[in-house]
């Protein structure tokens, strides 16, 4: 670029296509929009975590009717702070608690219905889990969320789209008020008939607006804006994972007709290719969350005890979400005690060390300041001499946009030069696993990029396999 043009410009979270724009253009632009400052806070944490716990845990299911009795929530030894120092021996950043399920039972002494811990036993009535973990979370520096869900099986007023709404946004607002900061709001979009035979109509606009306001650093997650769902509950992000997409958050006025005009879901395969972002009219920054559960089911059950996930399958999980450009948010169930089973404390605590010991320490030696590529360069990394690599890791600049289209990793062992790896995207952090050799020094191609990209970290590791 000569010195005459103007200065780069960004687009914050979404730039809308000039009428005629070229498609060479709109891949400019799209290569040009950037997260904002939440969005890359959040992106950072890596590691997130969820908590299934309600009326489901005490009876054994998945989706509860609404109509079970609040008597039945009697954690007998609940204590937040073995969530949160269990978590934190896991790596784990933030934690997002599901404040209410679509059963509609509320985890907080809300006034705006009776189906609530208020008229439980435990605690006497007096109990409020949104506050007691929300004080562990302070107490040990890790942030916390809700999950609120829409549908709501409980409520009178389900269906009568405008009442509804009104008491959804109460709830929304003791939580983001009465609670100290919060930053993700996890909504979903789940959706169904109130007892008047009404399909419920959300009112986004106002949802998020309150979100918005009362805890403006807050992301707001799935049907929120900020934060996309990567369209699978298997662990998977995509080997081709664009941030920057076309795809609009489904809360817009106008975002599903959009989607639908692209061909467009959350679980669609290509959500950035350039034939793609070539036919749409704009560009999100709308990162992926990889939601999974450490069960098979999201929340306790003790039939499960043998089916939690291994070490192994964890740290799989994490190559396929934090390695593919997402945030992981891994479900943890409190037990009927209210606390995380031994089992799954024992696996959490496993995957932090694992990370810790194998992802910390590279055994690149020489990475220094950013390296601002262009399609066709290479560049060299040294590595520690003796050792031996079996995973090299590439991040990209986000906050200068998401770039990179194709790329190849070499080694270079005994004077020669292996392709060990190929891939589309990195965006804000890839992994890439590969056999372990002893390589001396290690190749990275940038082969296609939308603009100029930004490659702040390259490193190498040797991952130890794990023997179950
Ligand atoms: C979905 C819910 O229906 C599941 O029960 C679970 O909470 C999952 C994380 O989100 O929308």
């Amino acid at each position: 670029m000569s010195c005459t043009q103007p200065k780069q410009r960004y687009y914050t979270q979404h730039v809308t296509f000039p009428e005629g724009a070229t498609a060479e253009q709109k891949i400019d632009m799209a290569a040009h929009v950037v997260p904002s400052d939440k969005q890359f806070a959040w992106q950072e944490l890596e590691l997130t975590a969820f908590i299934h716990f309600g009326i489901n845990t005490f009876t054994d299911s998945e989706w509860g009717s609404g109509t079970e009795d609040p008597a039945l929530f009697n954690p007998t030894a609940l204590d937040c702070e073995q969530w949160v120092t269990t978590l934190k021996k896991g790596g784990f950043k933030m934690v997002i608690l599901t404040a209410k399920h679509h059963d509609g039972f509320c985890l907080w002494p809300t006034e705006t219905t009776e189906h609530s811990v208020v008229h439980s036993p435990w605690r006497e009535g007096k109990g409020d889990v949104v506050r007691e973990l929300s004080e562990a979370c302070r107490k040990h520096d890790m942030k916390f969320g809700f999950y609120l869900s829409p549908w709501d099986r409980n409520a009178a007023s389900y269906g009568d789209s405008p009442a509804y709404n009104k008491f959804f946004i109460a709830q929304l607002t003791e939580l983001l008020t009465n609670y100290g900061r919060v930053d993700e709001v996890w909504l979903d979009g789940a959706c169904g008939e109130g007892p008047n035979g009404k399909r419920q109509e959300y009112d986004w606009e106002s949802i998020l607006a309150t979100i918005n306001t009362l805890q403006p650093h807050a992301v707001t997650a799935i049907m929120g804006d900020d934060v996309r769902w990567v369209g699978n509950e298997g662990g998977r992000g995509r080997e081709t994972e664009w941030s920057a997409t076309p795809y609009t958050p489904k809360s817009h006025v106008g975002g599903s007709e959009a989607n639908a005009a692209l061909g467009l879901e959350e679980m669609s395969s290509d959500l950035g290719s350039r034939e793609l972002v070539a036919r749409a009219e704009g560009a999100y920054w709308y990162p992926s969350e990889v939601d999974v559960s450490i069960r098979p089911g999201w929340f306790y059950h003790d039939y499960e005890d043998d089916s939690v996930r291994s070490l192994a399958n964890l740290v799989d999980i994490y190559y396929t979400s934090v390695g593919r450009n997402s945030v992981l948010l891994l479900n943890i169930p409190p037990d009927r005690r209210g606390l995380i089973h031994e089992i799954d404390a024992e696996r959490i605590e496993a995957l932090g060390n694992y990370i810790a010991e194998n992802f910390t320490h590279s055994k690149v030696t020489d990475m220094s300041e950013t390296w601002h590529a262009e399609a066709g360069d290479c560049r060299e990394y040294t590595i520690e001499a003796g050792q031996r690599i079996n995973t090299v890791l590439i991040q990209e600049d986000i906050r200068r946009g998401q770039r990179v289209e194709r790329f190849t990793v070499e080694t270079l062992v005994d004077s020669e030069w292996h392709t060990v790896a190929e891939g589309t995207t990195i965006g804000y952090k890839r992994l890439l696993k590969f056999e372990e050799c002893a390589a001396e020094r290690i190749r990275i191609t940038i082969n296609e990029c939308r603009a100029t990209a930004n490659i702040s970290n390259v490193a190498a590791y040797c991952a130890k396999e794990i023997a179950e």
